[in-house]
């Protein structure tokens, strides 16, 4: 299958793929998944949380959205040691890939948007492949970025475009394709993915899949998170997926998709080590690793690697995908692009969740 063919699928198509016997759906990704990718070799990030909470946002699932009442530590921007400091160790756990994420709606061209681009810039020198995850991004700080040293800048579609609107007021979906598309202009590899088990239906995520196809050049990098249900958010009550829908989406993900590489990503707590083997013969080529993701537990860094070695599996090493990207000394002027006074939208439609939970929040 050639990324052309793959492209043209409609939602519907999908969908049908995505509903075929699991038994066949496995067999088909397996053996799509080893004609593009090696099946021994698995990408690992750690992440790396250098703002945390406090963000103005209303995404259902976040347990960093300033307006539910979760139990998370509250974290003003960290420094470039700090960060240093951490990239080294996620190095030797053997991360290839340190992915730097805020809790910000979007990047400001301020003193904090310099430092993050100076976390770059010393991240990319201790050999490890950089991601940040920052929010909605404009053209020339996606180009900033890119000039600091990134080599993949996460922003996910979450969901379908129609279940979106469930989940999220505060910003709409085309200001999200904006800013991938922004990260692919400046010539940063695209991380975008979505959340299962929010309440959303299969067409839901079909269609944000079809969303992905239909791109030009689709993500390098989909990460498939499995919900993790905070207390405190609107989303608390959800019940987990099983692994049998975390399968079938990455096996679907797997065939619409064929190049690029698949990311398990949270939710890992939740499944079993067989569970999660049979996610990587799926198809799934990356996961984050380190006992936490931004704000909730991961499973231990040791016990993925006692896995990849009864699978036979090896972490593979940075840029084997792509070249380091080579940083460019720039003068730092801050407000440098008045021509660029961006309006993300403010979208602001009705979430009757995140509204019966404020108002239980105010009248226990
Ligand atoms: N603030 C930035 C943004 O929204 O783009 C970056 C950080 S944000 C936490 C990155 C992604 O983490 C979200 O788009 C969402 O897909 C995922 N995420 C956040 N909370 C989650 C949860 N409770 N369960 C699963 N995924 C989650
Ligand atoms: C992604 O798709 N998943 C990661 C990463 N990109 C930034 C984040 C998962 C966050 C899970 C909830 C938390 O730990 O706060
Ligand atoms: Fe803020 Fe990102 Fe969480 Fe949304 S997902 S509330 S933008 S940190």
């Amino acid at each position: 299958m050639t990324q052309n063919t793959i492209s043209s699928l409609t939602k519907e198509q999908i969908l049908d793929i995505y509903n075929q016997p699991l038994i066949d759906l496995l067999f088909e990704a397996s053996k799509v998944h080893r004609l593009h990718h090696d099946p021994k070799k698995v990408q690992v990030s750690t992440l790396l949380s250098i703002k945390t909470g406090g963000c103005p946002e209303d995404c259902g699932y976040c347990p960093q959205a300033a307006r539910y009442h979760t139990d998370i530590e509250k974290n003003d921007l960290m420094s470039c040691s700090q960060v240093k400091a951490q990239a080294l160790r996620a190095k030797a756990s053997g991360s290839s890939r340190l992915c730097l994420g805020a809790a910000w709606r979007n990047v400001k061209d301020d003193a904090d948007f310099e430092q993050v681009l100076e976390m770059v810039k010393t991240v990319n020198s201790t050999g490890l492949e950089v991601c940040c995850t920052l929010g909605m991004l404009t053209e020339s700080q996606a180009k900033r970025l890119a000039d600091a040293g990134l080599y993949a800048y996460n922003h996910n579609l979450d969901s379908g475009e129609e279940y979106y609107k469930e989940i999220i007021s505060t910003r709409g979906y085309e200001d999200r394709l904006k800013t991938i598309e922004n990260v692919r202009t400046a010539g940063v590899t695209v991380c975008s993915g979505g959340i299962i088990g929010m309440g959303e239906s299969a067409e839901d995520r079909c269609s944000m899949l079809a969303t992905y196809a239909a791109m030009e050049t689709p993500p390098e990098s989909i990460p498939i998170n499995a919900l993790v249900a905070v207390e405190g958010t609107p989303l608390e009550e959800q019940q987990p997926v099983t692994i049998w829908e975390m399968l079938r989406m990455i096996a679907t993900t797997r065939l619409v998709l064929p190049t690029s590489v698949i990311r398990l990503s949270a939710g890992r707590t939740g499944m079993t080590e067989e569970g999660q083997a049979m996610c990587y013969m799926a198809g799934a080529g990356s996961i984050f690793a380190g006992d936490k993701l931004l704000t909730t537990p991961n499973p231990d860094v040791n016990k993925d690697m006692e896995l990849f070695k009864i699978l036979g599996i090896t972490p593979s090493a940075p840029y084997e995908k792509g070249e380091q990207p080579v940083v460019k000394d720039e003068p730092v002027i801050l407000n440098t692009h008045p021509e660029e006074k961006v309006k993300w939208s403010r979208p602001g439609h009705k979430i009757e969740r995140n509204e019966a939970k404020r108002i239980r929040k105010n009248n226990p």
